[in-house]
């Protein structure tokens, strides 16, 4: 049965790619073995995250780059995050129908509702790219409100971070919120059309600890005959506002650079890897938790441990080292 599954989705269709993402969003194991089955082909989509404040603007820029990407060719995917779904289902259902009426182009969509997990949410979003990426999508759009460590945690199975800001949210406090200027590889102050953009823009370059234009240093890619290959995060001017549009056609080249770069440094293929491996390590880490609490309960390693703990003999730590110590026998303790 998967193996007629895995041909499908190698094959593209639409139908078995979002029955697939069904699966592994609902940790269907059914899910799980079709991702296994198609895994020698993945590896191949860029991965775009795209994150910020409530309200910036993510999915309408979102829609306008798979657009742009669709029209160049590429088959586009979209996954669209949002922690907050079990609040704002109709809304989030709402857009996806937006979406899918206005986009021009061969673009697939798709939303994953985080039904209160948030480290499930993450994996869910890494496993929906990954078959997205094997479906043949060649650039794969992600959305997220970057709020917490899910969401920083998701933007980590992007090759390219866009961080987009608006003006009038609160410019110097998106600015300099913690993180912000580590994550993106590039910065949009989208609603360009807007009062206080260059002010926006100017608090996120100082953020980002240096004015470029006072330290002679270039933003976005410079290439190699110029002495790179080299990045600076650049902060890009963007309005995606009908009749007054701007900055976008700037954005996409952006990200052709910054996807050059990658290429040119060999990040990009690094990065899947280390992606690869941050999800294997979070599964590794629960089934090892759970595997060693089994262990420990059958020869009543735990019950002697807990009761020690209650009694206030042994601390957490020392408790913790103590299961170790007795499931991994003679093996050095963590
Ligand atoms: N003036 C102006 N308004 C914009 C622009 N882009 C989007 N908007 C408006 O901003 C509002 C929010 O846009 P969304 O794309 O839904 O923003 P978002 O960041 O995806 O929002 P969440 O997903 O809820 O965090 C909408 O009313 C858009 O019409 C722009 O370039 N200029
Ligand atoms: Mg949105």
């Amino acid at each position: 049965m998967t193996q007629a599954w895995a041909e499908k989705l190698l094959a593209g269709d639409r139908l078995a790619l979002a029955r697939a993402i069904t699966w592994v969003e609902n940790e269907d194991e059914r899910g799980f073995s079709l991702l296994q089955a198609v895994f020698p082909h993945t590896g191949k989509a860029w991965v775009i995250g795209l994150t910020g404040a409530p309200g910036a603007g993510k999915s309408t820029l979102l829609m306008r780059l798979a657009e742009g990407f669709a029209a160049e060719g590429l088959r586009v995917g979209v996954v669209a995050v949002d922690p907050s779904s079990p609040f704002t289902g109709g809304a989030l259902l709402g857009d996806r129908v937006r979406w899918q009426r206005r986009i021009q182009g061969d673009v697939f969509f798709r939303s994953l509702a985080s039904r209160g997990r948030l480290g499930g949410l993450s994996r869910a979003a890494y496993d929906a790219i990954r078959l997205m990426d094997a479906a043949g999508r060649q650039v794969i759009l992600v959305e997220t409100v970057g709020v917490g460590q899910a969401e920083v945690d998701i933007m980590h199975a992007a090759h390219t971070v866009v961080v987009v800001l608006a003006p009038g949210l609160g410019d110097d406090i998106q600015a300099n919120k913690a993180g912000i200027a580590e994550i993106g590889d590039l910065f949009v102050v989208h609603k360009a059309d807007r009062e206080g953009a260059e002010e926006a823009a100017r608090h996120m370059r100082t953020a980002l600890g240096l004015s470029p234009e006072a330290r002679g240093r270039r933003e976005g890619y410079t290439p190699p005959e110029e002495g790179g290959p080299a990045w600076f995060p650049p902060v890009l001017l963007v309005s995606s506002l009908p009749g007054k549009e701007r900055g976008l056609e700037a954005l996409l080249q952006a990200l052709r650079h910054h996807r050059r770069y990658l290429e040119e440094k060999g990040l990009f293929k690094e990065l899947t890897a280390d992606e690869d491996r941050r999800r294997m390590e979070e599964v590794l880490s629960e089934g090892a938790l759970k595997w060693v609490m089994d262990l420990a309960k059958e020869d009543g390693t735990l019950d002697e441990v807990l009761a020690a703990l209650r009694r206030r003999d042994l601390d957490p730590r020392a408790a913790a080292r103590r299961i170790l110590a007795r499931v991994g026998g003679e093996k050095k303790v963590p």
